[in-house]
């Protein structure tokens, strides 16, 4: 059965409309050129990727902004914030703080090392606005404590919270259950790495791997033409959907 949570709900849909698998990682490091790439990218994306800490002159002005674009261009906004803490901190952290990232993120993740109090906590604040939240069960990068037994639990929790647990970072495929979606970030055509061990794979490598949604952060925006680049993208990445 499909998850009922209504960011999973809701990305369904627009995935659907727009015959997007893709979601930007808009890295970038002020408010104009974030926007600047969201304006480039907008058609081609389902998910916009924020790490909102990263913008060195945030203002409230910049939601506003990326709330008036998502409407425009029919995404969501997934904030990368990778909460890790007690349920009683995330609480705060996401409710909260400069970014209030509950008032404008439909979809959040989080690391399951701190145990299932972050989930509830989490949920505490997500669930009287719709969000919805993944489980980093798998990470991208080389040498990740992510395996095994560690990912097998992230599977096992979001079975018990599935009313806001929406799926994961994975890189692969983890449960054959239509509840829950796969983001895969680590997504580069030309690259097989960078210089701090990230590795990449292929928009058509990750959906043959069962993945749903691909992240592509320098790929695009690193590009000459961020907004061909992203066309470029989307077009693997729902072509190798299609082909499955
Ligand atoms: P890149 O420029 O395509 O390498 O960016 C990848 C993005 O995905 C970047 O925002 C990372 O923070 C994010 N990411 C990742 O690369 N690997 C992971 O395991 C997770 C997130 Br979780």
């Amino acid at each position: 059965m499909a998850n009922l949570n209504p960011a999973a709900q809701a990305l369904a849909r627009i995935k659907q409309d727009k015959q997007s698998n893709l979601a930007v990682a808009a890295d970038l490091t002020d408010a104009n050129s974030l926007v600047k790439l969201v304006q480039q990218v907008g058609d081609s994306i389902c998910v916009l990727k924020t790490h909102i800490d990263v913008i060195s002159d945030f203002t409230p002005d910049l939601i506003t902004t990326l709330l008036d674009l998502k409407k425009q261009y029919n995404f969501l906004i997934f904030e990368d914030r990778k909460f890790a803490d007690i349920g009683n901190t995330v609480k705060l952290q996401y409710g909260g703080g400069i970014y209030r990232i509950a008032d404008w993120a439909d979809i959040i993740n989080a690391h399951v090392v701190p145990g299932p109090g972050i989930i509830e906590g989490l949920w505490e604040i997500g669930k009287t606005k719709g969000a919805g939240l993944l489980l980093l069960a798998e990470m991208s990068s080389a040498g990740n404590l992510a395996t095994g037994d560690y990912t097998k639990t992230a599977v096992a929790w979001a079975q018990k919270y599935s009313d806001f647990v929406i799926g994961f970072i994975g890189m692969k495929k983890l449960v054959d259950d239509p509840k829950f979606v796969t983001m895969t970030p680590g997504i580069n055509f030309a690259d097989k790495s960078d210089k701090l061990k990230q590795q990449y794979v292929t928009p058509e490598q990750a959906i043959q791997g069962g993945s749903d949604i691909i992240i592509v952060g320098r790929g695009i925006y690193g590009a000459s033409d961020p907004s061909l680049a992203a066309k470029q993208y989307r077009e693997a990445g729902w072509g190798a959907y299609n082909s499955l």
